[in-house]
């Protein structure tokens, strides 16, 4: 390093350093060295910002003055996890900042350790947002993020006695150092009320709503940081609040009081998130949700754009609004409301507009998780969206007999509004240009199957784009380790470029390095065992080979078939110690929240639960076999898991998981896959050779042939394969039962004739196991696979992923801020 370059860094940590003691002044009266952690955490965010808003500044200014087109990504989740560290990395301070902390005796992992989890998202659809808006920012790409502020995140779990106990996540309550309250960019939103056409003088009809009521949304900015390119972008997150003229003091008592009714009403609109995924309930507060941030996102980006762009014609040229599955699909009707009630637009012009500016991302085909909203709720609530959505429906109803004539059950089919509901789907398909699955056999199932109507009646309008992860995340910041041995091999350009990755197959046959990866392995299975001592007080051996299950706790997502398992290998140690020799010291991890209403859920946490007490205290299995349930499973948590990880487990039953992307990550930290052909899985398998994955189970096609010939049988499985059915037994009566037995789970899997096909698949599962224990005992080949799985996970970076949305769905080019 070079004089001058020295003299610089030194320089610049003397400013932050200054600029630092500052602020903490200026924050809270006291001397530095008398502030807590968490007012040092404050100062320190506070003093990152100030470098953050002259970026955020410039970038804004940029877009304006060079009339970028623009996206905003709409998705009622963003799960953020923390941002101290990763804005950091991004902003290229976090050496300088650690250095100069240092100097005051500060240690900045400590300083992270305070920032609470932004956990607004339930799982892999809010996880992707937050991936998707760092990846905008880090291409260079105009986008931003539009959601809920919600006052209380998803619920943190609690394992009490072996069951999840849920705790509000009250994740504002130091508040949220990262966001900018812009209270001058106040929309209003309008709810109920009486919506006609009224004729006018000259006969024209004009709309009419009155007697609704207003909530304020108030936005909360949050700067976006790009990676080592100097650009911010923005996720603005929406707050409902009470109308300024609503605070008013006078009145007579009950007047009074029925305002501080309607006022807890309205702050009710962002106070918590819904803790379901996968699984649909239609609740008017959630519908109430939906219509608030839409609405005001939509009010807020036509406001921009007349104030900078002007004319509305050109409105789908400089603006795409991406909805992020159907939660946001009222999107569509709102800025048809917009344009013809606020700016005067005939119907055909703005039905243009709004179907070239939205495109929908479906990630679901479970039929369970597929909205629809009874008419009574939604007109009574919304009532001029409904009007919208009839006369879209009416309209469409038309071409589609156009189209088929004499196809009355097609019409049906296809109805936007059918048996009394709305189908969000349905009008998210009919009202944009473009809608995508998650993953090819995704995408595939929803034109061959859910969606096949509409693939013949808009062909072309279906795409695939396969989910990503932000390798800054989830490599470059939770794995520094093997981030740096990776720069020593294959230079540091992949971390602009993740694909530069597959660079690293030139080490794969390079014994020392294989060495040196195993090293990097071994050093987080140390650190995550002594997390676990210290959080659980089970003892585990990073020796052992770690086997991971992390991800929401769903019967298709088959933890149940996993935990069977487990139970399965005791049994075989129990009745035969001696095969222990034959056995690879193992540990099986879990974790995961439960919907608090799932019932099979968290039966299936108390199992695990109930298993890993037996397991980890028999002294006859315990020098081989561990099993560990991780409390509350967040961004945080999985930091920790993904670079200790020897193998992921992705055994969804074949077609039920859209993509899937804790795969990914896990892929992209060195571990190997153990899953079936479902979601992204088949990708991942493509990319690294059947050799360097563990394949297991049925097929799609197979599953779907089970379900339309009828011939599955769980009771004929049962009978006839023992090690079912001893398993099964053991839900009854055995070792695991404890504190009950698990009848509701047994009655489960045969009421529903084992719908997801857990003991069709067991076998299969057992021997894939036993490939596992193959593979591992063979070092450098378990090691070359390892590699084989990082260099390929370029592929799956977020980067390449919002790079296919810009070009083939956006149209949306990068910019470039650097000086
Ligand atoms: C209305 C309740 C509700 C809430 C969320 C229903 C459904 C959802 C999401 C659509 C569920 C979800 O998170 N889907 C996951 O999306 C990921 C990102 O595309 C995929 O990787 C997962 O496979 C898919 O389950």
């Amino acid at each position: 390093m070079s004089v001058g370059i020295i003299n610089k860094q030194i320089e610049e940590r003397a400013s932050l350093q200054k600029n630092f003691l500052k602020t903490a002044n200026m924050l809270f009266g006291k001397d530095w060295n008398e502030l807590t952690k968490e007012e040092l955490y404050q100062t320190l965010v506070r003093t990152v910002r100030q470098y953050i808003s002259e970026n955020w500044i410039m970038t804004n200014k940029y877009y304006e003055e060079n009339q970028c087109k623009e996206v905003y990504y709409f998705s009622i989740e963003f799960l953020l996890g923390r941002l101290l560290n990763t804005n950091l990395i991004n902003l290229d301070m976090k050496e300088i900042c650690k250095e100069a902390l240092k100097d005051l005796n500060i240690d900045i992992t400590e300083l992270f350790k305070q920032e609470p989890d932004a956990g607004l998202g339930n799982g892999g659809l809010g996880r992707l947002a937050a991936c998707f808006i760092d990846s905008l920012a880090s291409l260079g790409l105009p986008g931003h993020g539009c959601t809920i502020r919600y006052q209380y995140g998803l619920f943190e779990q609690k394992i009490i006695d072996n069951q999840q106990v849920e705790i509000p996540d009250n994740w504002l309550k130091n508040g949220f150092a990262w966001e900018y309250r812009k209270a001058d960019k106040e929309v209003d939103v309008h709810f109920g009320g009486n919506a006609y056409m009224a004729q006018q003088e000259d006969g024209s009809l004009k709309l009419v709503h009155e007697g609704y009521n207003t909530v304020a949304a108030v936005p909360y900015d949050v700067p976006i940081v790009g990676y080592h390119n100097n650009v911010v972008n923005t996720l603005r997150l929406w707050n409902a609040e009470v109308p300024q003229d609503f605070a008013s003091l006078s009145g007579t008592r009950e007047q009074l009081q029925e305002r501080l009714r309607q006022s807890y009403r309205v702050q009710a609109i962002t106070s918590c998130l819904y803790p379901e995924d996968s699984s649909y309930e239609g609740k008017m507060l959630r519908l109430t949700q939906e219509y608030f941030f839409v609405s005001a996102g939509v009010q807020s980006i036509v406001r921009h754009y007349k104030r900078r762009k002007g004319d509305l014609k050109d409105f789908a040229k400089k603006i795409a609004i991406h909805i992020n599955d159907t939660h946001p699909a009222m999107a569509i009707p709102e800025l048809m409301r917009v344009l013809i009630d606020q700016e005067g637009m005939d119907w055909d012009t703005a039905w243009d507009i709004t179907k070239n500016t939205v495109a929908y991302t479906n990630h679901t085909i479970m039929p369970e998780a597929l909205e629809t909203w009874p008419i009574d709720m939604f007109k009574n609530l919304v009532p001029r969206i409904y009007m919208i959505v009839e006369e879209i429906n009416a309209r469409f109803l038309e071409d589609v007999r156009k189209q088929y004539p004499n196809d009355e059950d097609r019409v049906r089919r296809v109805s936007i509004i059918q048996d009394g509901v709305v189908h969000m789907a349905r009008l998210s398909v009919v009202g944009s240009h473009s809608v995508n699955g998650v993953a090819k056999i995704h995408s595939d199932i929803l034109k061959a199957h859910t969606m096949r109507d509409f693939d013949e009646i808009y062909p072309g309008k279906f795409n695939n784009k396969t989910n990503g992860i932000t390798h800054r995340r989830w490599l470059i910041a939770a794995n520094p380790q093997l981030s740096s041995l990776i720069d020593e091999a294959i230079s540091d350009k992949w971390r602009k470029d993740p694909s530069r990755l597959i660079d690293l197959l030139d080490y794969k046959d390079d014994t020392a390095f294989l060495d040196k990866l195993a090293e990097v392995k071994k050093e987080h299975k140390i650190y995550l065992a002594g997390h676990i001592k210290r959080r659980s007080g089970f003892t585990i051996d990073p020796n052992s080979l770690y086997d991971i299950q992390v991800k929401r706790i769903h019967s298709y997502k088959r933890q149940i078939m996993n935990i069977l398992h487990v139970m399965h290998i005791y049994n075989l140690i129990k009745a035969n110690p001696s095969i222990k020799s034959e056995m690879l010291p193992r540990t099986y991890m879990f974790a995961g929240k439960a919907a608090p209403g799932y019932h099979i859920a968290k039966e299936t946490i108390r199992l695990i639960n109930n298993v890993a007490n037996i397991v980890n205290n028999d002294k006859d299995v315990n020098d081989c076999l561990h099993v560990v349930f991780l409390e509350n499973y967040g961004v945080t948590l999985a930091e920790k898991l993904f670079p200790a990880a020897d193998v992921s487990e992705q055994i969804s039953l074949a077609g039920k998981e859209a993509s899937g992307t804790s795969n990914m990550k896990f892929m992209m930290n060195g571990a190997i896959t153990l899953g079936t052909l479902d979601g992204a899985n088949v990708e991942i398998c493509d990319a690294v050779g059947e050799d360097n994955c563990v394949i297991f189970g049925l097929k799609e096609h197979e599953v779907m042939e089970y379900y339309k010939n009828g011939l599955y049988s769980a009771w004929t499985e049962y009978n006839t394969n023992p090690a079912i059915h001893n398993v099964v037994d053991e839900l009854l009566t055995g070792p695991f039962v404890g504190n009950g037995d698990f009848h509701d789970l047994h009655n489960y899997l045969f009421n529903s004739n084992d719908e997801y096909f857990v003991f069709k698949d067991f076998n299969s599962y057992i021997d894939a196991h036993v490939k596992i224990r193959g593979k591992y005992l063979d070092r450098y080949g378990w090691l070359k696979s390892s590699l084989i799985n990082i260099a390929h996970s370029g592929i799956f970076s977020s980067d390449r992923t919002i790079s296919e949305y810009a070009k083939d769905i956006w149209n949306v080019e990068p910019i470039n801020l650097l000086k």
